[in-house]
């Protein structure tokens, strides 16, 4: 196999297979290799030269989980600066969040939760102080994440009291952790769609995970779980689900697994190899084209220019022939879910604001620029946002 590139060493992809009924045969401890040696060679390496490159918290903690999903408890010398580094990210944001509540992390709660619980998997105990902000944050709903995708947040978080809850790790905080869980499990089942979505179609596989790992099943909770897995089946019919990011936080769900399982979890369990893809040779045609409009109006002078492109086309081929045929200008950093806008017309965005990208007038689209396919006559555009 060749050397894979540090955009498909994605541990989340590990971990969703090895929670799924899939199997991937010899590929799979291949696939576990090259993340061990990109992952350890960036992470305990001294070199600071090339910090950009290095693994994110909520990166360094899906690693983790990746190495428990191999039944592997973190130990030695290298798996303790492991635990040690994600323990200090956590301090550090818990630093950067303050005292008295009054600012933010650094990255996101969402990733301070992914870190909470990629310990707790481990056994390894966070101070009280560190589980005590998520708590607070819970709380206090308006810390988590002004407006945008709160129930993955939530979600996140509520995994990680999950496994606190049953691990008991911090027993001093066991009751406001029970009444966290209470309330998390609330909000996501009022953000419950009528198609039966929780938030949004992608925000529902880790929903459906945090209220699957329930301690307290009851009746509204199971048919709340049922529709919305109804719900998932009809939108994977519709081919929603493409990006492998997303596919690995469904496939727990498909298997009835979630990311707490991990405390415990079962190598052995029968699992079905994976048929390689097969590709139909795809028809050379004449390809037909689409108009689409391209709108920046947060900048000065602002911008709207049409494209033609293919049918099929995504939004950053829309955006790429922008870019060769007018005064259009983007750049894209890597990330676990495929290429992230950071910048447009040499504006990047800021800390704690993004490119959002939007259907105009006003509705934000619920995939990223390479997933994005745009229809005939559609107008997008890309709003610099605080968040
Ligand atoms: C936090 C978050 C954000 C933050 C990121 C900033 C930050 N400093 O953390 C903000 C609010 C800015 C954001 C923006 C967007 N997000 Co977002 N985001 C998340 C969330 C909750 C967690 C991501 C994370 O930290 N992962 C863990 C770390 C370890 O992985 P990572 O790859 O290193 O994380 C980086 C990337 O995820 C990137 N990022 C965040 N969102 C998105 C979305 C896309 C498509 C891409 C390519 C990258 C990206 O920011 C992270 C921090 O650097 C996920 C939820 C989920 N279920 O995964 C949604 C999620 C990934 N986002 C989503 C979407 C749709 C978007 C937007 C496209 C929304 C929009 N209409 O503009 C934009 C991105 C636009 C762009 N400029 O390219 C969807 C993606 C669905 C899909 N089909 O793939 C998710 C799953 C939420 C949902 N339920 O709909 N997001």
């Amino acid at each position: 196999m060749d050397r894979l590139s540090p955009e498909q060493l994605n541990p989340s992809i590990y971990v969703g297979l090895r929670l799924s009924s899939l199997q991937a045969g010899a590929k799979e401890a291949h696939y576990l290799h090259s993340l061990k040696l990109s992952y350890q060679q960036s992470l305990l390496s001294n070199d600071n030269s090339d910090s950009e490159a290095k693994p994110s918290m909520g990166q360094l903690a899906l690693y983790l989980l990746a190495l428990r999903a191999n039944c592997k408890l973190v130990g030695g010398r290298k798996g303790g600066r492991l635990v040690s580094q994600l323990k200090r990210f956590l301090e550090d944001e818990k630093g950067a969040i303050g005292h008295h509540h009054q600012g933010h992390p650094h990255t996101s709660y969402y990733q301070y939760g992914l870190g909470i619980l990629a310990l707790c998997v481990h056994q390894k105990r966070v101070h009280d102080s560190v589980v005590g902000k998520l708590l607070y944050a819970v709380e206090h709903e308006q810390h988590l994440q002004k407006g945008h995708f709160p129930v993955d947040t939530l979600a996140m978080a509520g995994l990680a009291f999950s496994c606190l809850e049953l691990s008991n790790l911090n027993p001093n905080q066991r009751n406001r952790i029970t009444v966290a869980l209470g309330r998390v499990q609330e909000k996501i089942l009022k953000a419950q769609t009528p198609e039966g979505h929780f938030g949004n179609v992608y925000s529902t596989p880790l929903a459906l995970q945090l209220l699957m790992a329930s301690l307290r099943p009851t009746v509204e909770l199971g048919t709340a779980c049922l529709k919305a897995k109804a719900a998932l089946l009809a939108s994977l019919q519709h081919k929603a689900f493409q990006n492998p990011l997303m596919i690995s936080q469904l496939l727990p769900i498909l298997n009835q697994k979630s990311y707490v399982d991990l405390i415990s979890p079962d190598c052995q369990a029968p699992r079905v190899l994976l048929e390689p893809a097969t590709e139909t040779p795809s028809q050379t045609q004449v390809p037909e084209f689409i108009h689409v409009t391209l709108k920046v109006s947060s900048i000065f002078p602002s911008y709207r220019h049409s494209v033609s492109v293919p049918v099929g086309s995504s939004l950053e081929d829309v955006l790429k022939k922008a870019q060769e045929h007018s005064r259009f200008r983007y750049g894209t950093q890597a990330s676990l879910s495929g290429p992230y806008l950071t910048s447009v017309m040499g504006n990047k965005a800021g800390e704690r604001e993004f490119w959002q990208l939007l259907r105009a007038p006003d509705t934000p689209l619920l995939q990223g620029i390479a997933d994005y396919r745009p229809r005939d006559g559609e107008a997008i555009e890309l709003r610099l946002v605080g968040w």
